[in-house]
């Protein structure tokens, strides 16, 4: 029976974890060392490379196969190396939001250009975590870090549309709360030929603990960011189920009470705040719980508007263009007269 120790012995190695309690780099792994398993790949035909980071220890030390670990922002040139040598390998490449999309943004634009036959999964946990927690180019605007106490005053890229404009032919978006979907992108990616970049929204207990101003005991940190990634997203092309989850503003009315109430498929558990704006959830049977958070809220008008800031989830780009170790082969071989 496939169970947790099967995926264990086959693929992890067995030492002490350097994650901290409730990281989303072990939900990764397993999505990972599902995926290959499912695709029934041999493992020493798989190179899972790195750079620094938490995230970078996703696959060294965890994963149980080669792997290489690089330095900062250069995993990306690193596995291009690799693949371009041998371009049997498949070649997946495990970087953080700091990692990818800042000191090696460079990278990962040109190998989208390249449409390089790699699959890079970037952990965006919004932060420079490993480090302290501070703004990457992933934080998003105004929230507070410990290079930015007074909220961030950038605001950050949407790399999934960055890399498909650069020219990758798959790009996906998930969260540490979307397993399934997750390992699914993972198995579609690593079979993709051509450049297959996920990004993957991932809790850091640690340093989101700040970043959104969570209270509580340490402990019910992990499932509540868990929540914040199911109530701030949207899944394209998928209906919202129920239809009952509302973003609401600080500013609050009694008028927007009365309009909440008014409406049918209303809930009224408060779940938490969302990244984007605020959300509830309303609950008709149970309306003396959230009455005074109610009390709060703007105007439903406004609710709505910000239920447009929800994260979109999803494939967003499965397309065939020119890959480049084929086409390297061949100018090899053309310069060789074979
Ligand atoms: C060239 C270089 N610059 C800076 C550092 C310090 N450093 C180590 S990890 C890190 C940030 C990692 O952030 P991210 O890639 O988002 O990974 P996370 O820890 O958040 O998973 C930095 C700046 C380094 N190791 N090498
Ligand atoms: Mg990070």
């Amino acid at each position: 029976m496939k169970n947790l120790k099967y995926y264990r012995d086959r693929y992890v190695r067995r030492q002490p974890s350097a994650f901290c309690p409730g990281c989303g780099g072990g939900i990764i792994l397993n999505c990972f060392v599902r995926a290959i398993d499912d695709l029934g790949l041999d493992k020493d035909k798989i190179l899972a490379v790195s750079g620094i980071g938490c995230s970078a220890w996703i696959p060294s030390p965890n994963f149980n196969g080669d792997t290489l670990h690089t330095t900062h922002g250069r995993a990306i040139a690193f596995a291009t190396g690799a693949k371009t040598f041998n371009p049997e390998l498949t070649t997946v490449v495990f970087v953080g939001d700091g990692d990818g999309a800042g000191i090696g943004g460079n990278h990962l634009i040109h190998a989208a250009r390249r449409n390089i036959d790699l699959t890079v999964i970037l952990v965006n946990n919004m932060s420079y975590a490993m480090t302290g927690g501070q703004i990457a180019p992933t934080t998003l605007h105004g929230e507070t870090t410990v290079t930015s106490p007074y909220g961030n005053p950038e605001s950050p890229f949407d790399i999934t549309q960055l890399v498909r404009a650069a020219g990758a032919s798959y790009v996906a978006k998930w969260s540490t709360y979307h397993v399934v979907e997750l390992t699914r992108s993972i198995k579609e990616a690593i079979e993709h030929k051509g450049f297959s970049f996920i990004e993957v929204l991932s809790q850091c207990p640690t340093q989101q603990r700040r970043i959104f101003n969570l209270r509580g005991p340490v402990d019910s940190l992990p499932p509540r960011i868990l929540d914040m990634f199911s109530e701030s997203t949207v899944v394209k092309d998928r209906p919202e189920k129920g239809g009952y989850v509302y973003a609401v503003p600080k500013t609050s009315s009694e008028e927007t009470l009365k309009q909440v109430k008014a409406m049918d498929d209303v809930e009224a558990r408060i779940v938490d705040h969302m990244i984007h704006g605020r959300v509830v959830r309303v609950d008709t049977k149970l309306p003396d719980m959230v009455c005074g958070k109610l009390l709060e809220l703007g105007s439903v008008s406004d609710v709505k508007d910000h239920l447009e800031e929800k994260i979109e989830l999803g494939v967003f780009e499965k397309k065939t263009r020119p890959e480049f170790t084929d086409a390297l082969r061949e100018i090899i071989r053309k310069a060789r007269c074979d």
